[in-house]
């Protein structure tokens, strides 16, 4: 029940003494409750208020309707009742902290933030595409640590104890590992690779996967070096896979990702993880094989009218060793593999010149993709 001035009868010292103080009460309780701006000035109004006020209604009712002899007493009552209530009612503010509150008040009318929306990063967008064409094909798609050891990175790769690939030139090592055992100690992964031996840890044949991530090379950056890019490899293992297969594949994987008229061709190479071994090169996409962009040569092929775009092979029995326990032996199943630069191929796709672009945020740069 909210707070009424009621008459006095009785102008006895307790009868003011309790009507005073449960006129300071439900006063005190009301300046508790005040929640916001609206409601403190409703509060200040209906104590203070000139005409009508509670203080001016105790003014009128209690002093005017006193009998002569208990005037002054009242008199004096009253008055320390008025600034009792005075200062609750100017110390009363808004509950939490009064003006940090009506700063943050939001005003609904006014127009919503506009937020730009973002394009798909273009080298995110090429790792897409290259994930779908597989997983079309029935590969499942597999991820696993940048922090790897030199067992998983190197050694089950049949990486040779001092191949140069393991060179302190090409793989950034983590600090203070010499004390461990060589197999041990943790570098950044240079290749994917790591991934498709822990898949075959886990997994027995036949397998059908697809590995994208993020690789560093102690590269100083350039217009095509990057210390940090991405790779995406491929592994197939099963009874009778054979070169044919891996040929069909990725000649189907070519055509999806630019177009069906362009043609495969497969070179020589070496890889350690894979005998035999091959580059894979397409028709230049840029100038459709002729090496010529109207009179001018064409770069992306070199005037060659073909680009390499991954490396691939039948996997080495070598590697097959490491996880002959779990169904891989060479002697019953064979596979292929193949790896490529997700930011190589990025750069061809859209024609850029300089793949220090993809990894600067500039959104002059990024909005061109939206
Ligand atoms: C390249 C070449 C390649 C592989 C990666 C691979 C993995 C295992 C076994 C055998 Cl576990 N091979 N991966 C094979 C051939 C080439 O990458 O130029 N990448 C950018």
């Amino acid at each position: 029940m909210a707070y009424t001035v009621s008459k006095l009868t009785d102008y006895s010292a307790q009868a003011l003494e309790k009507a005073a103080s449960d006129c300071l009460r439900a006063c005190s309780d009301e300046a508790a409750q005040v929640r916001t701006e609206a409601q403190l000035k409703a509060f200040r109004d209906r104590w203070m208020a000139r005409k009508n006020g509670i203080l001016t209604q105790i003014n009128d009712q209690w002093l005017k309707g006193a009998p002569k002899d208990a005037k002054r007493e009242a008199g004096i009552r009253v008055n320390e009742l008025k600034t009792k209530i005075q200062g609750l009612v100017e110390s009363a503010h808004v509950a939490g902290s009064g003006e940090a509150l009506a700063s943050e008040t939001v005003d609904i009318t006014l127009p919503g933030v506009r937020r730009p929306i973002g394009a798909e990063h273009p080298v995110m967008r090429t790792w897409r595409e290259i994930v779908s064409v597989f997983q079309k094909l029935g590969y499942s798609v597999a991820e696993g640590p940048v922090v790897e050891t030199d067992y998983y990175n190197f050694e089950a790769l049949n990486f040779p104890p001092n191949h140069p690939a393991r060179d302190t030139q090409d793989t950034l090592f983590i600090a203070g590992q010499q004390e461990k055992p060589q197999r041990e100690r943790l570098l950044l992964r240079t290749h994917t690779s790591p991934v498709q031996i822990r898949t075959m840890e886990k997994m027995r044949p036949p397998i059908r996967i697809i590995i994208p991530g993020t690789v560093h090379r102690n590269d100083p950056p350039d217009a095509s070096h990057s210390p940090m890019f991405h790779q995406i490899e491929g592994l197939a293992v099963d009874t009778n896979i054979t070169f044919g297969d891996l040929k069909g594949t990725l000649d189907h994987a070519m055509k999806a990702l630019f177009g069906s008229s362009v043609k495969t061709h497969f070179r020589p190479s070496f890889f350690p993880f894979t005998e035999p071994s091959a580059e894979l090169y397409v028709t230049c996409f840029i100038c459709g094989g002729s090496g010529k962009r109207g009179s001018d040569p064409c770069r992306p092929c070199k005037q060659t009218g073909w680009i390499e775009v991954l490396g691939c092979g039948m996997v080495d029995p070598n590697v097959f060793e490491f996880v002959k326990d779990n169904g891989y032996d060479p002697k019953k199943i064979s596979g292929f593999a193949f790896g490529m630069g997700v930011d190589r191929l990025a750069l061809l796709k859209y024609g850029v010149d300089d793949i220090q672009l993809f990894f600067q945020g500039d959104v002059r740069f990024l909005q061109q993709f939206g």
